[in-house]
């Protein structure tokens, strides 16, 4: 089922007249509104008159977390904070959180763009869903319950945690679809096996999971313990929560809703885009958004794009998985670091679980260090310690011919390292302490 058939397998040409026309009115729309867009495009030299269609945008100036900042609370609003009916905050490491808020409009188009997803998931409408995204100043609980609520679901607001009553309504109201983050869907995964609940015997089918990165590995894990389809989905506050892309069931690539939320990408160091297939960072102009339009909004994710349809219909540019961040690669020794490889090599060697953490630490005029406290199998706690050291010295080497820098690498006993109901914690950055 396709939620908006015309919409979404509109031929590419057409769908790029409606980008044209969208990106003509909402630069006129933010020049007039906006102060602070008014002085950007001055800055450029440019008027909305010199946008005329969407091969422009190229012409207009990037809009970044350090905008949002700086604007804080109400400066980068185009409409006065009374036309708001809901405000959200993304907590962010530094400074002031970042403020998104939307117009009745904007939540039509978040509600809209959620349906599309739960749709493009595989949810029908006599589904029932288990929303376990938290609920609050976080965009996931209340996007999904939005996008529920226009699609005609049965909704379980449960929100994140409490883990054994979500596991209790799993088997009492049979849900057939759960959203949630992935590293949430494995601590549920422990905890029904800890209460005798075999996790391949769930109501639930379809995984709508999200907010973290999550590699295929993690994928295939998830689905052979729940026996389901887990599917990808993306999205950020600042764009409108979740509901910017999202994952069919064929599961090639997640279908970005370009028609509202225009796609580029970049080469994070230039700014130019790159060619199609190649990876950079993924850029959004919001298209229709009232309360807090955004003009090419830097998501500093990592991505590649491609136009080629998709089995499903949809005809919609797709994204590959996200492989990284500008902002969290981690730069140990000069090198580049992704938790994302880490977790990729952890999940291919037998006996690991994807319960990870990095520690990385300095000591005065010393090289950093680089510790990944890894979970292991019961059973190979219970095992010689021989064969410890052996699978030890495997995830070192493979980890190592990766990364191309020195690691220690510490097994655990499984429910060692922390676990969390939303986004997990992957990387403990002692040197910035
Ligand atoms: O995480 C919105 C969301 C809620 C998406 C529920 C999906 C499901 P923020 O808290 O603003 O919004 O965080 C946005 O999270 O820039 C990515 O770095 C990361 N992220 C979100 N979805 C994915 C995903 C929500 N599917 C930031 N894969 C984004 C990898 C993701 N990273």
């Amino acid at each position: 089922m396709i939620w908006n058939e015309a919409i979404e397998t509109m031929p590419l040409k057409d769908l790029k007249n409606l980008q044209s026309e969208r990106l003509v009115k909402l630069c006129k729309y933010v020049y007039e509104n906006c102060p602070v867009y008014k002085q950007k495009f001055d800055d450029q030299g440019i008027t909305p008159s010199d946008i005329t269609s969407i091969d422009d945008i190229e012409k207009l100036p990037f809009t970044t977390k350090l905008d949002m900042r700086d604007n804080y609370p109400f400066g980068l609003f185009s409409r006065p904070r009374a036309d708001l009916v809901e405000i959200h905050v993304s907590s962010g490491t530094t400074g002031n959180p970042t403020l998104v808020g939307y117009t009745r409009d904007d939540i039509k188009l978040w509600s809209d763009v959620m349906a599309r997803s739960l749709c493009c998931a595989g949810a029908q409408p006599d589904d029932i869903i288990q929303i376990a995204y938290g609920y609050g100043l976080f965009t996931g609980g209340l996007g999904f319950h939005y996008g529920a609520l226009e699609m005609g679901l049965t909704i379980i607001p449960t929100s994140s945690g409490q883990t054994k009553r979500q596991l209790k309504i799993m088997q009492d109201f049979k849900p057939r679809i759960l959203a949630c983050t992935p590293s949430y869907s494995l601590y549920m995964a422990e905890e029904a096996k800890e209460l005798g609940i075999d996790p391949r015997t769930a109501s639930w089918n379809i995984g709508i999971f999200g907010a973290e990165p999550w590699s295929e590995p993690m994928r295939a894990e998830i689905e052979e313990t729940w026996n389901m389809l887990a599917t990808d989905v993306y999205g950020l506050s600042e764009i409108i929560g979740p509901g910017v892309s999202q994952e069919c069931t064929y599961k090639d690539g997640l279908h970005v809703y370009s028609d509202v939320f225009y796609p580029e990408i970049i080469d994070p160091e230039t700014g130019q885009s790159v060619a199609e297939g190649e990876d950079g960072e993924l850029v959004f102009t919001t298209l229709t958004k009232q309360g807090i339009p955004l003009i090419r909004y830097r998501t500093r994710d990592i991505v590649s794009m491609t136009n080629q349809p998709c089995k499903c219909g949809r005809t919609s540019p797709r994204t590959s998985k996200i492989k990284g961040r500008t902002d969290d690669m981690i730069v140990v020794r000069g090198i580049n670091v992704f938790p994302s490889q880490i977790e990729h090599v952890l999940l291919g060697i037998e006996g690991t679980q994807p319960h990870y953490q990095l520690i990385i630490d300095r000591q005065a005029h010393k090289l950093d260090n680089v510790e990944i406290m890894v979970e292991v199998d019961e059973k190979i706690f219970s095992d010689e310690i021989k064969q410890m050291r052996v699978l030890e010295a495997k995830i070192k080497k493979e980890i190592e011919a990766v990364l191309s820098i020195g690691v220690t690498v510490k097994l655990v006993e499984p429910k060692t390292i922390q676990r969390s109901e939303g986004k997990a914690k992957r990387v403990v950055d002692k040197r910035s302490l």
